[in-house]
Formats: C-alpha cells, sequence, structure tokens
C-alpha cells in the first residue's frame, strides 16, 4: 500500500534573513492583522503540488535532482494582501527571469508526472500573515532585503498537534549566483 504526503518545492529564507523578516513583522503589523507564520515556516513557494504518492515522490525527486539552473537574487520590495486565503505576503516587483524559468520548470515537470498544478498564475511571495481576511494596513515600504537563492528543495507540509510544520525532505543546489 502507497502512502500519500502533501509536498511541494520551495526557496528556503537563510536564517539572517528569516530573523530580520520577524523582527520588521514584529513591528509592521499589530496582532490583529493575522496570524504570523512561524519564522522557520518562512518561504518561497515555486510549486505547489498537492497530495504525492510515494512513487510520484520518487519521480520528482529524480527529476528535481536533474534540474541545472542558476542561482540568482531578488530584492523583497513588495507587499501585499490577499484578503480571500486571508495572506499578506512579501514578495518582489521585479521577479528575476531566472526564478520565472525554475519555477516554470518544477511546475511543467510536476504536471507531467501527473502531480497537482495550480491553474493560478505563478505570483511568487512569502507568506509573512495568515488568517487576515479583515482590512490589514499595509506599511508603505519595505526595507528591501535581498535574497539570494542558491538551492531549491522538497517540503512536506506536516499537520500535527493543531499546527502546520514544513519539513525539508531534500535540497538540491542552483548553480553559481550571478546577479538580480
Ligand atoms: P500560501 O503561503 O500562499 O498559502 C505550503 O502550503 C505552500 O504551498 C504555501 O506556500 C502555500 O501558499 C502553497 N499552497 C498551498 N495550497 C496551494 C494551492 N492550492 N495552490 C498553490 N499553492 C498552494
Amino acid at each position: 500500500m502507497s502512502s500519500s504526503r502533501r509536498l511541494f518545492f520551495a526557496l528556503t529564507l537563510p536564517d539572517a534573513l528569516q530573523q530580520q523578516v520577524i523582527r520588521w513583522r514584529a513591528e509592521s503589523f499589530t496582532p490583529e492583522a493575522g496570524r504570523p507564520v512561524a519564522a522557520a515556516n518562512l518561504h518561497l513557494t515555486l510549486a505547489f503540488l498537492g497530495d504525492v504518492s510515494a512513487q510520484k515522490e520518487t519521480a520528482l525527486k529524480k527529476l528535481a535532482s536533474r534540474i541545472s539552473q542558476p542561482g540568482f537574487s531578488m530584492v523583497l520590495d513588495d507587499l501585499g494582501h490577499w484578503p480571500r486565503p486571508g495572506v499578506v505576503w512579501l514578495g518582489t516587483r521585479r521577479a528575476p527571469r531566472k526564478l520565472l524559468q525554475l519555477a516554470e520548470l518544477l511546475r511543467s515537470q510536476a504536471a507531467r508526472s501527473g502531480c497537482y498544478q495550480s491553474p493560478m498564475p505563478f505570483h511568487p511571495h512569502i507568506t509573512l500573515l495568515r488568517s487576515a481576511t479583515q482590512p490589514v494596513a499595509i506599511p508603505p515600504a519595505t526595507p528591501g532585503w535581498i535574497f539570494s537563492a542558491d538551492a531549491f528543495a522538497l517540503y512536506q507540509s506536516v499537520f500535527e498537534n493543531g499546527r502546520t510544520r514544513y519539513q525539508m525532505l531534500e535540497q538540491w543546489p542552483l548553480a553559481n549566483q550571478d546577479n538580480p
């Protein structure tokens, strides 16, 4: 019998950036704005895969290991609120082409492997707050952090004790980093 896991490909926030973002978030939003995402759960999803069988997971890992894409940097200079899912997010006004190419590659490989693919266009973002269904005062600007991506990872979404935890299953390097 094969079990399935809820999976997604994502970029991991480096620890230093993670800490800067959560400090700024605590100063920038009131507790009523929404539920802060745990620091360790901050990530940028490249491709959400839904529930994936063990067999498909093995195939996806093999495909991911063959990806040879360059690293990139982006400026985190955009903020937004999606009231429908109730999400406040951090993103970029200038998504690097290399980021879009990596996401497209993973999304198309996932679709070809028979995984769920969101019909929504890719909008790179890091979810900062959840349950943000009421109007939120969005700060006019971010500190403009630079997010350098030199790897991508496969994560499992684990729901236990009333909490969601994202567990990294495997990570693959991106080739030599260059400018945004
Ligand atoms: P979110 O942060 O905007 O909610 C793990 O749940 C990751 O996959 C999160 O980054 C989440 O995006 C994303 N995700 C969850 N369900 C999704 C869906 N149906 N389509 C696209 N992305 C999804």
